[in-house]
């Protein structure tokens, strides 16, 4: 019923990508979102290709169906992580963090197809012109690092001014979301704090438990003072990193004191002194379900809204 060209371009079913979320999206979950029909992604933040080829194999033995990998483009990784996504024939890549500009050539002579994460109108336009074949518009609902639009300013910005498909992203968690970001131009949408609570998730318990609890207001933007403002549950960390901010902490000492802070929540399960990435939609995202069970439910969410619309233009 969502065939969209998106769907056609990346052969799946619904067109609905999982976020690429660093320490969190191994090949388990990947593997578990293509299975049921959207497009699962391994996200690498700053792992090595070492990591990245055991999360490759476990994706493929778990699943026949495509995935994609994400490449955080300010990794000290990087280029290993370029060089085995290439050799190991992975079909789709996303990219997030910077602009991919330089890895362009590359992709496109080994046929990957190519959906960077945008946050500014900017970078999209360059982006469609280096050959991009689709594109994340990431508002700053978003968890992690965030621009400074919004999903409902963005979105129709970016879907009128480029003629590639655009997946919204930041604030989409249910058929609500899905259906919304349709309206506002989208051709598909990526959902990533949802599937953190998702069975085939091998992040630490607690964190999930963290994003079940959130409320309305429970996240936060730390680091605008360093240039990469990050979006996370409010906790112990993000007070002292906050207080460090406003009392002008430099760079350095900010640095510092966030080192290691992403694999102390997602891995050890220390969700008071360290960052538990997640976005604004925390709030509606209330039990941990399989990746099955959360597309299905998107899907049939919208379905039930598109129904509701037919239905209401039959009265007219
Ligand atoms: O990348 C994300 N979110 C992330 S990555 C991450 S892990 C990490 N690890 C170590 C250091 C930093 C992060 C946690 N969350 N989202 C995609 C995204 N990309 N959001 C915003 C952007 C973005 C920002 C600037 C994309 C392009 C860009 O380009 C600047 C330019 O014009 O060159």
């Amino acid at each position: 019923m969502f065939k969209t060209n998106l769907c056609n371009l990346l052969n799946i079913e619904y067109p609905l990508l999982q976020g690429a979320m660093a320490w969190i999206a191994g090949g388990q979950l990947a593997s578990a979102v293509s299975q049921a029909g959207g497009l699962g992604v391994i996200g690498t933040g700053n792992a090595d290709a070492s990591w990245l080829k055991q999360q490759i194999d476990i994706a493929r033995t778990m699943t026949d169906k495509a995935f994609a990998v994400n490449l955080m483009l300010a990794s000290p990784y990087i280029e290993e992580v370029v060089d085995l996504t290439i050799k190991e024939k992975i079909s789709i890549v996303t990219t997030g963090g910077g602009n991919p500009g330089i890895y362009m050539e590359r992709f496109k002579k080994a046929e990957i197809k190519v959906i960077p994460v945008v946050a500014s109108l900017a970078l999209a336009k360059r982006l469609v012109r280096l050959g991009a074949d689709a594109m994340i518009v990431e508002g700053m609902e978003s968890g992690g690092h965030v621009g400074e639009m919004t999903t409902m300013c963005l979105v129709p910005m970016i879907a009128d001014a480029v003629d590639i498909p655009v997946i919204a992203a930041g604030g989409i968690a249910d058929g609500r979301g899905f259906m919304a970001a349709l309206a506002l131009g989208a051709q598909g949408v990526q959902v990533g704090t949802r599937f953190v609570c998702a069975r085939e998730c091998n992040v630490h318990l607690a964190y999930q438990e963290k994003i079940i609890k959130a409320r309305d207001r429970a996240t936060v933007v730390c680091g605008a003072s360093t240039g990469h403002p990050v979006r996370a549950i409010h906790n112990k960390f993000t007070r002292q990193y906050l207080q460090a901010e406003t009392q002008g902490s430099s760079k350095e000492e900010l640095e510092i004191l966030g080192r290691g802070k992403y694999p102390a929540a997602a891995v050890e399960g220390d969700v008071e002194f360290g960052s538990v990435l997640a976005g604004q939609i925390s709030g509606l995202v209330s039990e941990i379900q399989t990746a099955e069970e959360i597309v299905m439910d998107i899907i049939q969410g919208a379905v039930k809204i598109k129904r509701r619309w037919e239905d209401m233009q039959c009265q007219e």
